[in-house]
């Protein structure tokens, strides 16, 4: 039965809804929807969204996607056909206070995936959820073993050390439940007659570190590259928490976006999988270090390696096979690391700062 009309009798709007909308990767994909998508966007964060990002969205509220009365109150308007899950409590600040982390990161992702079913079995159609993990819920126990291991698939080393990367790997587990067999031995599950089966349509990418000439990053360990690169840009001195030869995946905010939005539009049965690696380069940091002196010659960078954050830069992979979404999606880098410096980094992150004096 599709119900169309709210409580109230009037139909709900179509929308579009996107938590932790404030954050790094809200600010790109809300930039990014907003140009070409017919449906209202319905943004949510702990805190106001800039006026440039409230302007993109047809609603902006504040909610704690903990809070699940708020969500079914502010979406108790909208028929949801897709939930872009971007709230988290990132790697370094979940350490900080990791039962908070988990509060955030799966009782709030928990709410996510109970609103799209229960919007799925109203509405007769699937909720498409986007959920962004990360090259955190692998874990190596030496550098030996990261290093021999090279680009890991998907389903290789998946032993978190953190309890973000432990929040990010139960959450992938989580979607796929929730895609393929959620209430399964529930009464109205009855076979033939099954409204539970179908209702999420959960598609995840695993994040590496992201670079944004817009935004810096805060409560990550892979901060220290866009760290990095900003500081340089301000003329500030910058010591970087981890060795030189430190080496995890990267990519561009834009990139990210990028591909965050083909897996997106992908038809369903062209996916594989549930859960996709993307990245673009694996420079380590003393490579961006020397990229970096090369754009700002003046570039005052030390290292000072924070021994218990090398530990988890140390645990997480040198580099990702994306294989599997470039084959499924048609994923692919759209630069190298010199050409992200040459083509994005520096001449946005200039005019950024240019246009700030
Ligand atoms: C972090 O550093 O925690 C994140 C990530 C790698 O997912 N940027």
């Amino acid at each position: 039965m599709r119900m169309e009309q709210s409580t109230l009798g009037q139909r709900r709007k179509p929308a579009l809804f996107i938590t932790g909308a404030g954050g790094e990767v809200g600010h790109g994909l809300i930039t990014s929807l907003s140009s070409n998508n017919s449906v209202d966007i319905v943004a949510s964060d702990l805190r106001d969204l800039d006026e440039d990002l409230r302007s993109q969205c047809a609603e902006t509220y504040l909610a704690d996607v903990c809070d699940r009365d708020a969500l079914d109150r502010l979406l108790s308007m909208y028929q949801v056909k897709e939930i872009y899950h971007l709230a988290a409590v990132l790697s370094t600040r979940a350490e900080l206070a990791p039962e908070v982390a988990h509060q955030v990161n799966v009782n709030g992702t928990v709410n996510i995936l109970q609103i799209a079913a229960e919007q799925g079995r109203m509405y007769g159609e699937p909720v498409k959820v986007v959920f962004p993990s990360s090259i955190a819920v692998y874990g190596f126990s030496s550098l030996a073993q990261k290093t021999e291991a090279g680009a890991v698939s998907e389903y290789e080393y998946c032993k978190p050390r953190t309890m973000y990367g432990c929040n990010k790997l139960y959450c992938e587990h989580l979607g796929r439940y929730y895609a393929h067999s959620y209430r399964q031995l529930a009464q109205d599950s009855v076979q033939g007659t099954d409204k539970n089966r179908g209702v999420v349509d959960f598609r995840c990418v695993r994040y590496p570190g992201l670079i944004s000439a817009e935004t810096i990053p805060t409560g990550g360990t892979s901060d220290f590259v866009p760290e990095m690169v900003h500081a340089a840009a301000r003329g500030e001195a910058y010591t970087c928490f981890v060795r030189e030869d430190s080496r995890i995946p990267f990519m561009t905010m834009p990139e990210a976006i990028d591909a965050t939005l083909k897996l997106a539009a992908a038809p369903r049965n062209s996916l594989s999988q549930i859960v996709y690696n993307i990245a673009s380069f694996s420079p380590s940091a003393g490579e961006v270090a020397e990229l970096v002196k090369k754009y700002f010659p003046g570039a005052d960078i030390t290292f000072e390696p924070d021994e218990r954050r090398q530990v988890i830069v140390d645990s997480w992979p040198e580099a990702l096979d994306c294989s599997v979404a470039e084959n499924d999606w048609g994923f692919k880098p759209s630069y190298t690391l010199e050409q992200a410096f040459e083509e994005y980094l520096v001449p946005k992150i200039i005019k950024q700062y240019e246009s700030a004096t």
